[in-house]
């Protein structure tokens, strides 16, 4: 199962409000999403109708001359990294850019309206702390081998910190970590190691909540 079936199905589970919103209408003529635009994306996210057409706007006012109003043909439209981290909700966040990177579709930190949105709903209150640390694993596993290994560990904690701590206490509190977090010993975190870790430090899930 992939992540945004996995997503669907964990949505799919939370009973929510926003199908009072079905017949909600837009404020102005110009058609953004068509409904049944709307509705997939209600069911595949966490967010309403009404808060998916604030999005498009948030999306569309970074550039207005690249983002079409008019959603309803799916256009081909990607905004680059370097804008999206500059968005007030993440220009203090220290994983700004793994976060991006990681919801990037092309893997090369640009995203779609579909990936920005995917990205927000991950951060949002209402998404599950599973969710939220299946992201996490993600964004904190620098080199991509699917596992936390110490310099993974001293760069998430570097940035935690906000680099707070010197090198050798960093060390310290990274083999502490590994130690009592990793259950079956082979000395780095795969995912049940790591959410084994979560669960004794929450302040590691702190990060990945961000309201826009
Ligand atoms: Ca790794
Ligand atoms: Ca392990």
């Amino acid at each position: 199962m992939n992540l945004r079936q996995q997503l669907k199905r964990l949505n799919e589970s939370i009973e929510y409000t926003s199908r009072k919103n079905s017949s909600f209408k837009m404020g102005n003529k110009q058609t953004i999403f068509t409904d049944e635009q709307l509705d997939a994306y209600q069911d595949c996210t966490f967010f309403t109708r009404k808060e998916i057409l604030r999005l498009h706007g948030r999306y569309h006012e970074m550039a207005p001359n690249v983002v079409p109003m008019d959603y309803t043909k799916d256009p081909d439209v990607k905004l680059p990294m370097q804008l999206i981290i500059n968005m007030p909700e993440l220009k203090e966040n220290p994983f700004k850019e793994r976060i991006v990177e990681s919801f990037s579709e092309d893997g090369e930190g640009s995203l779609s309206f579909n990936d920005f949105v995917d990205m927000f709903s991950v951060l949002s209150e209402m998404a599950p702390r599973e969710l939220k640390a299946i992201y996490a694993f993600k964004i904190y596993d620098f080199n991509t081998d699917n596992f936390i290994c110490k310099s993974d560990l001293e760069k998430t904690l570097n940035k935690l910190t906000r680099e707070e701590l010197t090198a050798e206490e960093i060390t310290l509190v990274c083999e502490k970590v590994i130690e009592e977090a990793d259950m079956d010993g082979d000395g780095k975190l795969g995912f049940a190691d790591f959410e084994n870790m979560i669960s004794k430090a929450p302040d590691f899930l702190s990060t990945f909540h961000i309201r826009i």
